[in-house]
């Protein structure tokens, strides 16, 4: 590119920079989103020379200076075959790539951390397991699959970083996950991409995404004190649920202990896997799905408890799963070990990530 101006070369390139049309690739994901969206744009192009020429060339070479006498035509099977086989195989080839990004995008490792996100105008709410909370900021480790619970308190809302190439619907009264892989530590936009209210354009944060040990000492530093599953555990306590849901035999409610994840059998045959939206369903409607066996008698608690609440009972319920604890003292295990061995800078536990 030397033949280029070196001005206009810096330019060029600060531009594209600052102006972040093009944001850095910030997660496992997003070299292959991006060999996807270059490819969409490369087929677009070629499609679109192939018609300029044959446009630019049939006008001139069949005008009426030349062909005075227009010929005829009544079709021809085999160039109607062609133009539509050609075409549906390229599509074909871009549906297959699609599906299979969406699968890898969608579907989350199970050893991944769990972050709950509440959006409500304007702002992004983080709640961590372990009971840290941050307001239009998320900290993460680098080199950990995260999946994100998203939730919305009041009308859509969109959460996107555009570094990690993710972006997902925040809905009222609705969970939906995302999930994603940091690749280099570093500080990125974080945005509402759905229009919200009058104060959208103020729904922005930061993605932090720091080195283990860095997440390490910001996580033992930013604490409530309580984490998600304790703060649930007194709600549970507080709302009565434990008369009903003591884990005694007579107990009129199922016993919760190790529901998570497991595939449950309600009364009319059917089955449903009791992740977070079927706890937290479980809870606001109860009659919507009964497990067998059970009798309808639990009362709806819609209205009285707040996203916020519910999250923590949704953690408490995982919590008394057994798998479920082990892997979050694996997660625990690994970024300490990760930790043991070089000793982190201080100075950057606060979250002021490299930028
Ligand atoms: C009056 C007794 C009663 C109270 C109080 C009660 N539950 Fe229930 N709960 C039940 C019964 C009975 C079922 C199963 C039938 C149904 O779903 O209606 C159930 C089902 C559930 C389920 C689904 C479990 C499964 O195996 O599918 C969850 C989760 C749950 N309750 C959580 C709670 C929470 C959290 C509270 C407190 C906010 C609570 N319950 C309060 C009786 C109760
Ligand atoms: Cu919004």
């Amino acid at each position: 590119m030397s033949h280029i101006s070196p001005v206009l070369w810096e330019f060029l390139v600060n531009w594209l920079k600052r102006f972040a049309i093009f944001p850095p690739e910030a997660s496992t994901i997003a070299p292959y989103a991006d060999a996807l969206y270059f490819a969409l744009v490369g087929m677009t192009i070629t499609g679109l020379l192939i018609v300029l020429t044959m446009v630019v060339v049939f006008s001139i070479r069949y005008s009426k200076d030349r062909h005075p006498e227009a010929i005829q035509m009544e079709g021809s099977t085999l160039l109607e075959a062609t133009w539509t086989l050609i075409p549906l195989g390229i599509f074909l080839v871009f549906f297959v790539w699609g599906a299979l990004l969406y699968f890898r995008i969608f579907n989350a490792p199970p050893n991944s951390m769990n972050v709950y996100v509440v959006g409500k105008q304007w702002m992004w709410k983080v709640e961590h397991p372990g009971g840290q909370h941050e307001i239009d900021a998320l900290h993460i480790p680098v080199g950990r699959p995260i999946q994100v619970t998203l939730i919305s308190q009041d009308v859509f809302h969109s959460f996107s970083i555009p570094a990690f190439r993710v972006k997902r619907e925040a809905i009222p009264g609705r969970y939906t996950t995302v999930y994603f892989q940091a690749t280099t530590p570093g500080k990125y936009h974080l945005f509402c991409t759905q229009y919200c209210g009058t104060q959208h354009s103020g729904m922005i944060g930061w993605v932090y995404v720091m080195t283990p040990e860095d997440y390490r000492a910001w996580a033992a530093g930013n604490t409530s004190g309580a984490s998600l599953a304790q703060n649930g555990e007194r709600l549970f306590a507080s709302m009565g649920c434990n008369a009903c849901h003591s884990g005694n035999a007579a107990a009129r409610g199922p016993n919760l202990a190790n529901v998570y994840n497991t595939r449950i059998r309600l009364t009319d045959g059917s089955t449903m896997v009791a992740n977070e939206a079927y706890l937290r369903e479980s809870i606001l409607n109860p009659s919507t799905h009964v497990p067998a066996g059970y009798a309808p008698i639990m009362p709806t608690y819609q209205g009285q408890i707040s996203e916020d609440g519910l999250i923590d009972l949704v953690e408490y319920i995982k919590s008394l799963d057994s798998n479920y604890r082990i892997q979050q003292m694996m997660n625990k295990s690994e970024l300490s070990s990760a930790q043991a061995a070089p000793v982190g800078n201080t100075a950057q536990a606060q979250g002021v990530a490299k930028p």
